[in-house]
């Protein structure tokens, strides 16, 4: 199995080796033995299989939405759990009711999987597996009462967690490993709600981790949350609160995915602030955590398909999953 990942990753090289020398080229000018040495140094995380991810996500949405306190939500729970436990992590979950902003009482559940639980260096990988109960940013209101299915809003970046769960079980990196999947992200108040609109709405299953974490006194050396990782036509921007709790993690994924040729998803520039998990986790948890998230503030901002009924496996692609995902298991395998 090792000697097979060695020649995969030999051959991706090689095609890496072809695709900066095609780009980047003029820059560098050292000897070609050099430049394998570098490449060597640069290549060092299993390949990310991009049809797996897509699986993954395609499951999850099969359930349909994952609305909590719907049938939906509960088999994809216990679908995920299983998953996660099959990939040979340590699983805990946190069952708990918390408060939506409408009094509703949620029936919640965070899912966490550790990998080499008994390591004190850790990072932590988050994304949200419920999905909306409304699709209330749709062009026709007659759909704002129906809940989104949520391929790109929720299966997406946790199909790109579950691929890296399958592959780290296999190669671990030098530090653990963490997969916090939350839940109730997004109940947040609907656009045609006509009380106050607080951020503490939103990321509920986030709040109470960061405020209960699955360890005591858990930490990690950083977070990265993945929202909205699936789209066609993805670009990730800097996340404001990501740059304010959290630069030098931006600065490191964003060099990685160039690396890696991923320039044109991962954009060098200021995109939105945007209340999201990671904010919770940076403001409770004190965890620095980015967002990779598809927004700007220049053009269309979110997905087209975003709380809308067409947020389907239409728009799923898995370039963008496979962008995503190879860059993070490159950041992670290069922690010392
Ligand atoms: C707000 O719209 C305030 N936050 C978006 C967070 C989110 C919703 N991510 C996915 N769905
Ligand atoms: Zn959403």
């Amino acid at each position: 199995m090792k000697i097979m990942r060695k020649i995969i990753s030999l051959f991706s090289l090689l095609t890496l080796g072809f695709v900066i020398g095609a780009c980047g080229g003029s820059k560098n000018k050292s000897s070609s033995k050099a430049n394998l040495e570098n490449e060597l140094e640069l290549v060092k995380a299993p390949l990310f299989n991009a049809d797996s991810a897509y699986h993954y996500v395609n499951t999850q949405v099969l359930f349909g939405p994952r609305v909590p306190n719907t049938e939906g939500h509960k088999l994809c729970g216990v679908y995920l759990e299983n998953k996660l436990k099959e990939f040979g992590a340590t699983v805990t979950t946190q069952e708990v009711d918390l408060i939506a902003f409408d009094g509703t009482v949620l029936e919640a559940k965070n899912i966490i999987g550790a990998y080499q639980p008994e390591k004190k260096k850790r990072v932590a990988l988050f994304a949200h597996w419920d999905t909306r109960p409304w699709s209330d940013n749709d062009a026709d209101e007659k759909n704002y009462n129906t809940p989104v299915l949520g391929a790109n809003d929720g299966a997406s970046g946790v199909g790109v967690l579950l691929e890296i769960a399958r592959l780290i079980q296999k190669e671990q990196p030098n530090l653990g490993v963490d997969i916090v999947f939350f839940d109730a992200e997004d109940y947040g108040a609907p656009q045609f709600y006509k009380g106050p609109h607080e951020e503490e709405y939103w990321g509920l299953g986030s709040q109470y981790w960061s405020r209960n974490p699955h360890i005591t006194d858990y930490n990690a050396r950083f977070g990265i949350l993945l929202d909205m990782v699936g789209d066609k036509d993805a670009q990730f921007y800097y996340e404001g609160y990501s740059n304010e709790f959290a630069k030098s993690i931006n600065k490191k994924v964003w060099k990685k995915a160039h690396e890696l040729g991923f320039q044109h998803y991962f954009i060098k520039e200021l995109g939105g602030y945007i209340t999201d998990d990671h904010l919770f986790v940076n403001k409770i948890a004190r965890i620095p955590t980015i967002d990779i998230i598809h927004n700007n503030i220049h053009h269309t901002g979110f997905a087209e398909s975003w709380h809308t009924v067409n947020d389907t496996m239409d728009n799923i692609d898995k370039n963008t999953l496979q962008a995503v995902g190879q860059t993070v298991l490159e950041v992670i395998f290069n922690e010392k």
